[in-house]
């Protein structure tokens, strides 16, 4: 299904009048609008392959209709979310759950949508079907030299994949870790892991970045591998500069300062990527900004501020992704949801004054500054993200224009009730 542009019009001009006077008013009070919608326009957030079908949890999944069935099918959703919302315009590849059979026909097809690729993530988490060697024990830490081989091996098949479909970066997270005191020795794992990452970093070509994410746990119990920003930090640093820590929100222990986090590895330039979800317990992939949407703004107050302090841009000089997979609602209404969430934290920071902020911690002024956030993060951008979409040839309303145009029923009959997409 494709959503036709003068129906989308038609929407957006039956909405214009409301929307102009509440973005007029809006726009009043703040200095450099015109710059802040640029910046809104050109901010793109990738979508996960696995992000288009219902997900599922250990105890089940409930698949809800009309799910990609192909990889074409998946770029297809991708491309009507960007048509929506102008802000989806990348998608983030998952291998083998999405090995292109024919890189140059799918690279066609997402150009006609206007996507492009964002980060390969490989799989060592898994054993697939045939494969030689089982990752029960852990993938890139395992005592067994062919087991690291063969995970080494996957991880530059993805990258040969990503090059031929004209993606620059690479993600690895590693499950491994240990579940019982005693299991592993630490220093080994660590050691036999940064081996085999590095056999991988080797392969990268120049215009490449490697991706470390790390997770505090699951589905290790007791220990990961790759559990935190700090461990993360110590292997990306000795891998070399194309290697950086990807921060994803649902992979800390409950509480982490993650805005602070995120503002020491721009300092130090390594900071690579991002991966945006929401959790009240743990890994919870949950709608972005559905739980904790003022974090999210801190979070990108810093992004916004770390990244001017080095004269980064913002749109392209990190990786933007999000990660998550629900089992009850519609994926593709979820995706608005967070991509909008993000759209609206992001504005806020962009909001934020910081020279009076900066004048104001100099001071030792603790109110000020709170105030100042504060006033950023209680301001409505919603009409400021709805103009920056609208300049962008893209919905006002997108969640509204997707159920006007029955979007979810056109793929049930398009693609039948009982379709699964591949992933978790
Ligand atoms: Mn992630």
């Amino acid at each position: 299904m494709q959503v036709e542009k003068y129906k989308l019009e038609n929407l957006n001009e039956q909405q214009l009048q409301q929307h102009q006077r509440r973005f007029e008013t809006l726009a009043a009070d703040i200095k450099n609008v015109n710059s802040i919608l640029q910046q809104l326009i050109d901010f793109q957030i990738a979508i996960p392959s696995w992000a288009l079908g219902t997900g599922g949890t250990r105890f089940g999944r409930f698949s809800g209709g009309g799910e990609p069935r192909s990889l074409e099918e998946k770029i297809e959703d991708v491309g009507l979310l960007h048509a929506l919302n102008g802000s989806s315009g990348a998608i983030s590849l998952h291998i083998p759950w999405d090995i292109p059979q024919n890189a140059a026909s799918i690279r066609a097809l997402a150009a006609q949508h206007g996507l492009r690729f964002d980060a390969m993530n490989s799989n060592t988490f898994q054993d697939q079907p045939g494969q030689a060697h089982s990752y029960k024990f852990g993938s890139m830490q395992h005592t067994d030299k062919t087991v690291r081989k063969q995970a080494v091996e996957h991880n530059i098949e993805v990258i040969k994949y990503g090059i031929e479909l004209g993606s620059e970066s690479l993600t690895v997270w590693l499950s491994d870790g240990s579940s019982f005191p005693g299991q592993l020795n630490f220093r080994k794992a660590f050691e036999r892991t940064l081996e085999s990452l590095k056999e991988v970093y080797a392969a990268l070509p120049d215009n490449w970045k490697m991706f470390v994410e790390y997770k505090a746990f699951e589905p290790n119990f007791y220990s990961t591998t790759v559990g935190d920003w700090g461990q993360s930090l110590n292997y990306v640093q000795k891998l070399g500069p194309k290697a950086y820590t990807l921060v994803d929100l649902g992979h800390h222990l409950p509480n982490a300062n993650i805005e602070q986090i995120v503002a020491l590895l721009l300092m130090d330039g390594k900071l690579g990527g991002f991966h945006f979800n929401d959790s009240k317990y743990g890994d919870d992939d949950l709608t972005v900004g559905s739980i904790n949407p003022y974090q999210l703004f801190l979070i990108f107050n810093e992004l916004v501020e770390g990244m001017n302090a080095r004269g980064m841009t913002h749109a392209s000089d990190l990786g933007w992704m999000i990660d998550a997979s629900h089992n009850i609602k519609d994926p593709l209404e979820d995706l608005l949801q967070s991509v909008e969430a993000i759209k609206i934290a992001y504005a806020q920071a962009l909001l934020v004054d910081t020279k009076e902020l900066e004048a104001a911690r100099e001071a030792n002024d603790v109110v000020k500054a709170q105030e100042i956030l504060q006033q950023a993060y209680r301001t409505d951008v919603r009409p400021l993200v709805a103009e920056a979409r609208l300049r962008a040839g893209a919905a006002l309303q997108p969640l509204q224009v997707y159920r006007s145009l029955k979007v979810r029923e056109n793929l049930i009959k398009e693609r039948g009730l009982k379709t699964v997409a591949t992933g978790l």
